[in-house]
């Protein structure tokens, strides 16, 4: 311990007292007391709440009484990697489930279900977040099949854990999608409805969720199945049940481009993200930047990933790619590329942007809040960046200039697109 130590803790731990002025004492003042002391006298008087010790203060001055002024880099940095590297690796565990290889595996989603009894339709609800590319594909879908009256949702907001929470209990502006109570069974978190359904849950609480509200129950947690179900299980209900996303002609098409894109880009950038091997992740990028150069490639010659129309594939393609450059680009390490940079693709993304009612499904603020604040394991620090150029609004309404690529007549896509 050297004395430049010794004063600079002495003077972190006994600062002078205030000089009271109405002591008439003609003592010698009491030498200064310990800050706890210091700190019971004054609560007792001024009734003021303890304030904790500043833990790194309190750190800084106990490293500084053993080394000095400053810790030795090389032990400073073994010790935190060897304690980091043990807790990353406890939190990646349990927040996302690896193979042996230490690849990223997507737990399956519990609740399927490919059509909903006629009598339970007039009670669904949709539980979603605004951050999630999942539950983004089921909020296209609903308003594009005009189902948003039909389908009331509760918007979650990501909590501290990566669990949902419904924080707010004002109601938002029925048309802006911003996060809402839990309007369905008024609980505080998600887990809580998920308990709930008849038969309990005590699993991960996932969105997106459809919930029938008479008989609560867990109707559906799975992405794929919902948007199939708002696509042509509900057409009575819908404003737009002429729409069709996945005609029955170009549904092997939309199932081979799914089982590209998901493995590949829809779950291949929490690949990236979430491995905790180099090599986990040098298999999981490459795969991801190949398919969307054939990606590229591909929608230089289409409109669309199936030709002229939009179908389901197309839905699913757009809510991992408007998130690219905003999260996936940074916080997941898919650096090869920023998307801004693949000009059809990004055109392609314009292009379904600008399709009335998508652009009010997406928040771009809350989407980069949801990843960089709470992914914990991978931004330690909370640091969100700032929103990317090519990312903003008003650069994805710039003209895409992709009706020249459709065989039919554009006017002809748009209109069986327009929800009244
Ligand atoms: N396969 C599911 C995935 C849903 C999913 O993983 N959702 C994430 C948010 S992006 C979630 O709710 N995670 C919370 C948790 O795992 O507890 C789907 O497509 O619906």
């Amino acid at each position: 311990m050297n004395c430049t130590s010794i004063s600079l803790l002495s003077s972190s731990f006994h600062p002078t007292p205030p000089l009271n002025p109405n002591s008439s004492s003609s003592f010698p003042r009491a030498p200064p007391k310990p800050l706890i002391r210091r700190v019971t006298t004054k609560m007792s008087l001024n009734q003021q709440p303890p304030q904790p010790p500043d833990p790194t203060s309190l750190l800084t001055s106990v490293t500084k009484l053993l080394w000095g002024p400053s810790l030795p880099p090389g032990l400073l940095i073994s010790t935190v990697r060897a304690a980091w590297n043990t807790t990353w690796r406890l939190m990646m565990s349990q927040l996302a489930p690896s193979d042996p290889s230490l690849a990223y595996t997507r737990p399956p989603s519990r609740f399927r279900a490919t059509q909903i009894p006629r009598q339970n339709q007039t009670s669904l609800h949709l539980y979603v977040g605004l951050p999630c590319p999942w539950a983004h594909r089921t909020l296209i879908v609903r308003a594009l099949k005009g189902l948003d009256g039909a389908v009331p949702v509760s918007i979650a907001s990501p909590g501290t854990d990566g669990s949902w929470e419904f924080k707010t209990t004002r109601d938002p502006d029925p048309d802006t999608l911003d996060p809402t109570r839990d309007k369905a069974n008024g609980f505080r978190t998600l887990k809580e409805v998920y308990k709930s359904r008849a038969g309990g849950y005590d699993g991960r609480s996932t969105v997106p969720m459809l919930w029938d509200a008479k008989n609560k129950q867990v109707l559906c947690n799975e992405s794929y199945d919902i948007i199939e179900l708002f696509n042509s299980g509900l057409n009575e209900l819908a404003r737009n049940p002429g729409l069709d996303l996945s005609p029955p002609a170009l549904k092997p098409k939309i199932q081979e481009w799914n089982s590209i894109i998901y493995p590949n880009v829809n779950n291949g950038v929490y690949r990236c993200g979430f491995a905790q091997s180099q090599q986990a992740y040098d298999v999981a990028v490459n795969d991801l930047f190949n398919t969307l150069d054939k990606l590229e490639d591909h929608l230089s010659r289409f409109r669309y990933l199936c030709g002229d129309e939009l179908t389901l594939a197309d839905v699913c393609l757009f809510t991992t790619l408007i998130r690219f450059d905003l999260a996936y680009n940074v916080l997941f390490k898919c650096t090869r590329r920023k998307l801004v940079e693949y000009p059809n693709l990004h055109a392609y993304m314009r292009d379904i942007y600008q399709i009335p009612k998508v652009a009010e499904t997406c928040n771009f603020q809350l989407i980069m809040e949801g990843y960089y604040k709470t992914l914990f394991p991978l931004n330690p620090g909370s640091i969100q960046p700032i929103i990317p150029a090519g990312s903003e609004h008003q650069e994805l309404q710039r003209p895409h200039n992709r009706d020249s690529l459709s065989l039919k007549d554009a006017r002809e896509s748009a209109a069986a697109l327009s929800v009244s």
